[in-house]
């Protein structure tokens, strides 16, 4: 496999998008690293440069179209061989009924999730054209298949990620573009805290009383399918930690 190319990351400050870089950078893939907090993308870039990998790092609110274009038109010469996109960046914004939802955590949300992973693909793509074994891997959710009591809007984001990377994946099959998701369960990052705008002892109880996956066990998935070969399109990966059998189906010991 020729991996003379390059991996493109939203998200990669945290969680899930950082282990994917450093899982990812193993490849010898080069690697675009976007986020909004520049200091952490800017440690991480480091660190994975004194192992060898070239990375390119942009601060990017994927909410923001117009940076998002401005961000693909500034991508050097040198890293715009984009063989991967990996639409990661995403986020909860709260846990209740939604007839008394807050609309701000909507609105953050849908940009988010929807609206940005959109505005992000469909900067990217033309680069994408031609570049073989090209692939696109959006960070979908079990909240994508399923929903729960007060996951509301977030479900509602997640199941639209679902369908995109389905219909993706048809309006991309003449261009050569592969289409997959990863749709995890619960896995300990900062989405809880970030979910309960800082809380953090209301996002431990989340975990409380069971083994959650971890960020690497998502960069695990998603480096199954960067990696496979080019014959392969994996349509989903959905993946619980073990006491967890749906949304709503949680075994805790204490
Ligand atoms: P983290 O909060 O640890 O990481 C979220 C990442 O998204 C950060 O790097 C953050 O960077 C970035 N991000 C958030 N908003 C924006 C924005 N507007 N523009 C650009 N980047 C943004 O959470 P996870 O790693 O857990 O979340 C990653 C993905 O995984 C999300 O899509 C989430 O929905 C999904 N997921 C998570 C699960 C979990 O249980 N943790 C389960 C299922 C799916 P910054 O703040 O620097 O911009
Ligand atoms: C994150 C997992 O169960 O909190 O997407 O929705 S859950």
């Amino acid at each position: 496999m020729d991996m003379n190319n390059t991996i493109l990351i939203t998200g990669a400050s945290s969680g899930i998008g950082k282990a994917c870089a450093e899982r990812l950078a193993k490849t010898g893939s080069k690697l675009i690293l976007t986020a909004r907090r520049g200091d952490r993308l800017e440690t991480l870039a480091d660190a994975l440069r004194k192992e060898g990998t070239e990375v390119y790092t942009a601060i990017l609110d994927v909410r923001d179209r117009a940076a998002c274009e401005a961000f693909v038109d500034a991508i050097p010469s040198e890293f715009r061989n984009i063989r991967v996109l990996l639409n990661n960046a995403g986020l909860a914004a709260g846990l209740g009924p939604v007839q008394s939802g807050d609309t701000d955590h909507w609105d953050r949300m849908i940009d988010t999730n929807l609206k940005g992973l959109l505005y992000v693909s469909r900067a990217v793509i033309p680069l994408m054209y031609g570049v073989e074994g090209a692939q696109i891997v959006n960070i979908g959710s079990v909240a994508g298949k399923e929903v729960y009591p007060g996951g509301n809007v977030y479900c509602a984001s997640k199941h639209a990620v679902d369908a995109l990377t389905r219909s993706m994946r048809i309006d991309l099959l003449e261009k050569g573009i592969r289409v997959s998701s990863v749709s995890p369960g619960m896995v300990e990052t900062e989405f809880s805290i970030v979910r309960f705008d800082g809380d953090s002892d209301r996002a431990a109880t989340v975990y409380k009383g069971l083994e959650p996956l971890l960020a690497d066990d998502i960069a695990d998935a998603v480096n199954y399918i960067v990696t496979a070969p080019f014959r392969i399109t994996v349509a989903d990966i959905l993946i619980f930690p073990a006491a967890q059998a749906s949304s709503r189906d949680v075994l805790r010991r204490n």
